[in-house]
């Protein structure tokens, strides 16, 4: 069971066969293991500058900090920065605080020799400076960007944050290339780089992830230069990345180099060996195993944490994915009782706050579980359910999460 806990985050591409299936079971077994070894000393609730107070701490009011906290990050720095789920106060969340993910090197790019490319099966093919790109059409978009990793281990579970992204649109530039009949796939290449081993054939690849040309072409995506007000981060790609809002992390490629239009489907690392989730499906009598590509974000939420004030509590969470219309909380093994949605902050692409009034709280151990709703009714799955517990690798795990909490 502890090396499970060890196993990397990114073993390579060919280790889905040694990762061990992630199930119900396990998750459960992994949340009893850790309740023991929680480092509770030394939280600190860190005051940063708090870009919406869409949760400010109430005067007098304590953080009840979970006793099931992750264990260390084992992931050598593919995984960086992950932030404490009681830090959460703000409805934006401060780029020093938010998560990191690099699968290569972290390049640091000399934005003045930078240039990008729009190239393949365009009439026109393209080269724009970051002067150029800055000159163009700006628009923002608030987008919480979730990897699609977070929640496939113990360790990992705040790879989340919402920023006010700024650039300029894609889709007018593709336009104006040209795209010519045949094209179909639009492949956004970064400059960061590693090597690929397939069929014994060893290759130097650029990080590299494809959307169809009609995704591609989404008004919302846009070519990023600037997080929460300045110019976008070196770890999060300077100059430039893509976001594409509604998508999991890995479809926002950072530190762009180059956009390609192919005539044939992309089938890099990250798009058809990496990020495949692979599933077990019941379908009448047959089983059916299906293998996808990770792409757009599912339906998910999590309590973020509990504050006490005066011998009253209250819990305060997050949801996101496509149209939450409410949010569920079920303390011990009581009914689901409704949350309050913050109305004080919305956007499409953002995570919607929620927080409720923890009525007759009693001393002891709690466990405290969040579902989501979506406007079709659709409920985020608990983790018993076959969507969760029959998925054989650990992508997507948009599972009901469970915190454990002790109060005096
Ligand atoms: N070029 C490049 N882009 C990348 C990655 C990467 O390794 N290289 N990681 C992806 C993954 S898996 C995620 S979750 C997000 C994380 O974005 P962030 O580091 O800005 O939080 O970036 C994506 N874009
Ligand atoms: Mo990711």
């Amino acid at each position: 069971m502890l090396n499970e806990v060890q196993i990397k985050f990114d073993a390579g591409s060919t280790s889905i066969s040694r990762r061990p299936a992630m199930d119900a079971k396990d998750m459960a077994r992994r949340q009893l293991m850790r309740q023991g070894g929680a480092a509770l000393a030394g939280l600190a609730l860190l005051h940063s500058h708090l870009l919406a107070q869409a949760f400010p701490a109430r005067p007098g009011e304590e953080v009840i900090p979970w006793l099931d906290q992750p264990p260390p990050n084992p992931s050598g720095g593919v995984v960086e920065n992950l932030p404490q789920w009681e830090e959460l106060s703000s409805f934006l969340t401060p780029n020093d605080k938010f998560f990191r993910v690099a699968h290569y090197n972290k390049p640091v790019i000399d934005e003045k020799a930078w240039a990008l490319e729009i190239t393949g099966l365009v009439k026109q093919p393209k080269t724009l400076t970051l002067p150029a790109l800055k000159a163009r059409p700006r628009k923002e978009v608030v987008f919480t960007l979730e990897c699609s990793g977070n929640h496939g281990f113990p360790w990992f579970i705040s790879g989340i944050g919402t920023a006010r992204w700024a650039g300029t649109p894609l889709a007018p530039l593709l336009k104006e290339a040209g795209v010519l009949n045949r094209g179909m796939e639009v492949v956004f290449v970064g400059s960061d780089a590693g090597e690929e081993e397939v069929r014994q054939a060893k290759m130097p690849q650029h990080f590299a992830r494809s959307m169809s040309l009609v995704d591609a072409m989404n008004p919302n995506n846009l070519l990023c230069y600037e997080m929460n007000g300045a110019a976008l981060p070196q770890p999060h790609g300077f100059p430039v990345r893509l976001i594409a809002p509604g998508w999991y992390g890995i479809a926002n490629v950072k530190w762009l180099k180059r956009i390609e239009v192919w005539d044939t489907r992309f089938m890099g690392r990250f798009m058809a060996r990496d990020y495949v989730t692979i599933r077990e499906e019941q379908r009448n009598q047959e089983t059916v195993w299906t293998e996808t590509s990770v792409g757009r974000a599912l339906l998910k939420s999590v309590p973020a944490k509990v504050t006490g004030r005066n011998g009253k509590y209250r819990i305060v969470g997050a949801a996101w994915g496509p149209s939450v219309a409410r949010v569920e909380v079920q303390i011990d093994a009581g009914p689901w009782v409704a949350a309050t949605m913050d109305r004080s902050e919305q956007a499409d692409f953002a995570w919607k706050l929620w927080s409720l009034e923890w009525a007759n709280a009693t001393p002891g151990e709690h466990a405290i579980t969040s579902r989501a709703v979506d406007t079709q009714g659709n409920v985020q799955p608990a983790m018993e359910d076959p969507r969760i517990a029959k998925k054989r690798t650990y992508w997507e795990s948009n599972g009901q999460v469970t915190r454990r909490v002790r109060l005096t």
